[in-house]
This record gives structure tokens, C-alpha cells and sequence, in this order.
């Protein structure tokens, strides 16, 4: 708990066995009350080491893709009585040491998003973030700001915080199943209006950290551009994009999005994913409690 709200990490982990275990030892579990790991069915041992660690994991019986995975991640977040959920890649890119002043600012702060930027403090070339990943980042955020009348200093990151209001309140499974899910995301954050607040945050790049090779990249960068001019018309009611629509297919209205590519529950309590091993179980959500206290500023 932290300041009275339930606190859920949650982990789409695809081959990150090799850098679970490190990343999960430097999340500060004195006011985290749960870990999820949703294995998007890795080819290594990430489900033996999750479980091994005793963590809270749900599996996919078929790679389903990123924005899968975190569908997955959020709905068990919900599920489970969370106030603020904490996206964390469990290949060690993100240091875990950024949950609490992220969390804050949302539980203590005027934030219902956070995003942890690698560009904030400009240090991303230096971490090691290739030159054409810094240069395409650069770029997609100007016309990204530019077609959502935004400020952001990055879209990309994969360190965010979320209300659980954000993700009741979005049509997530309206969303794509592939990385540009992420960008899908936060345009649906901006199109409803929620505060976005961000902190610097330094990121590592080595093998294990960084495996999207230059193609998928480009399909990821015309996907970015496609979702902001989509954002662009519907703003101005020249087109109309499920994503947007709010009506759209939400978590908490399914919390199972997908009958077929999972396994069976294990325990009868989660959707259809394959649940093995048990996280640290946390006291209830407090539903009564509200956001108050004074703003943090943005670090960087
Ligand atoms: N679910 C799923 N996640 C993937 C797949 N490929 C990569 N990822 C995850 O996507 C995230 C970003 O990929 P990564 O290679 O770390 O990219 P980078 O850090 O931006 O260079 C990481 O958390 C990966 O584990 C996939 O096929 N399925
Ligand atoms: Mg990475």
C-alpha cells in the first residue's frame, strides 16, 4: 500500500528470464502489494523463474504480441483491487527504483498518468539508446505533439503509471495486439483529456534489453504516425476510430478479452490464462479513498 491505495506491478514479459529475477529484486515491495508477470508464451524459461520467485503469473498459450500482453496485464491488475498500476518491462531497461516517485505523483499528485522519459534529462544517447531508435523517437514525439496538440517529451517509453479510473475509463481492447498498442494508448489518454505527468528516467540498453530489430521499428514508427493523424481527424469530427469511440470494448466491461488463445483458469478467479504461482496478496483496495495533496513537479 502507499498512502492507503493498493499498488500493482504488472510485467509483460516475453523471453526475460535472463533479466526477471534482477529487475523484480529492485522493486520496492514494502509499498508494492502485488507483481504480475503475464508471459506472452516466451521460449525460455521466463514462467520457471517467475514461478520460482513467486510471483503472480498468468500465461499465454499463443504469442499474441505486446499490446496483448499488457491487456492481459491490466485486466489482472483490475481484477486484483488496484488503485495504481505500474507497467515495468521485466528486461531491466527501466530501473525499478522510479516506482515510488512515479506512484506518488499520481496517488499524492494532480497526475492519473505518468510516464517514465528517457528524453527528460537528456541522457538518452548516453544510456546507449541506438542513434536512429534517439533520432526516430525525436521526430515521431514532434509530429506526435504537433497532430495531438501535446507537449510530451517522449511517446515511446514503456515506464508509465496508471489510475485505475484511466484504465476502467479506456477502450483498451479496441486496441491493436502489437507494440503500437502503447502509442494507441496514450493518444486514447490524451483524447480523454486525463493529466499526463512525466520524470526522467534513465535506460540501459543491452541484448537482452533491446531485441526490436530495425524492420519491425519502421512498422512500429508508420504505425505511431497513423494513430496521431487518426487522433488529428477525430478531434476535428472528420473521421470517426473505435479507439476513440466511448463506447468502445473496455477491460472492466470483459475482463476477458480473448476465449480462445489461453489456457484454462487455474483457480477458477483469473481470466483464461494459465495462472502459476502465487504473488504477495495485498489488503483490499480502499474504493473510498481520493486523490489529494499537492503536485510533484516533473524531475528532469
Ligand atoms: N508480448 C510480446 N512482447 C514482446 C515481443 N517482442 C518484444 N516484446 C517486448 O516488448 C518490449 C519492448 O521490446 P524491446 O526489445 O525491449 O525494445 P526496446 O527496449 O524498445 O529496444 C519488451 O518488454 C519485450 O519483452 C513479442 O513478440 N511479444
Ligand atoms: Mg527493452
Amino acid at each position: 500500500m502507499f498512502h492507503g491505495k493498493k499498488i500493482v506491478v504488472v510485467m509483460p514479459a516475453y523471453n526475460a528470464a535472463k533479466t526477471l529475477e534482477r529487475t523484480y529484486r529492485e522493486v520496492p515491495l514494502d509499498i508494492v502489494d502485488e507483481v504480475v508477470v503475464t508471459d506472452d508464451a516466451s521460449s525460455d524459461d521466463t514462467v520457471r523463474v517467475a514461478r520460482e520467485l513467486g510471483l503472480r503469473t498468468l500465461v499465454h498459450q499463443e504469442n499474441l504480441g505486446y499490446g496483448g500482453n499488457q491487456k492481459t496485464c491490466y485486466a489482472e491488475a483490475l481484477r486484483l483491487g488496484a488503485d495504481v498500476v505500474v507497467m515495468l518491462h521485466p528486461d531491466y531497461q527501466y530501473t525499478p527504483t522510479l516506482i515510488a516517485p512515479m506512484i506518488s505523483m499520481i496517488t499524492d499528485g494532480p497526475y492519473d498518468v505518468v510516464l517514465g522519459s528517457r528524453v527528460l534529462g537528456g541522457r538518452a544517447r548516453a544510456g546507449g539508446m541506438p542513434l536512429y531508435k534517439y533520432a526516430s523517437n525525436r521526430f515521431l514525439t514532434a509530429a506526435q505533439n504537433f497532430l495531438c496538440g501535446a507537449k510530451l517529451s517522449e511517446y515511446h517509453t514503456g515506464y508509465r503509471a496508471f489510475s485505475r479510473e484511466v484504465l476502467e475509463t479506456l477502450p483498451l481492447l479496441e486496441n491493436s495486439d502489437d507494440f503500437v498498442f502503447d502509442n494507441q494508448m496514450l493518444a486514447q489518454i490524451l483524447y480523454a483529456e486525463f493529466e499526463i505527468g512525466e520524470i526522467s528516467c534513465p535506460a540501459a540498453y543491452f541484448d537482452e534489453a533491446s531485441s526490436i530489430n530495425f524492420r519491425r521499428s519502421v512498422t512500429y514508427g508508420l504505425g505511431v504516425l497513423r494513430v496521431s493523424l487518426h487522433y488529428f481527424l477525430e478531434r476535428r469530427g472528420l473521421a470517426r476510430y473505435p479507439i476513440f469511440d466511448p463506447q468502445g470494448r473496455r477491460l472492466s466491461a470483459a475482463q476477458n478479452p480473448r476465449p480462445t488463445p489461453l489456457l484454462p483458469v487455474g483457480e477458477g478467479t483469473s481470466p483464461p490464462t494459465q495462472e502459476k504461482g502465487q504473488g504477495r496478496r495485498g489488503p483490499a483496495r480502499d474504493a473510498g479513498a481520493t486523490k489529494e495533496g499537492a503536485a510533484l513537479p516533473t524531475s528532469g
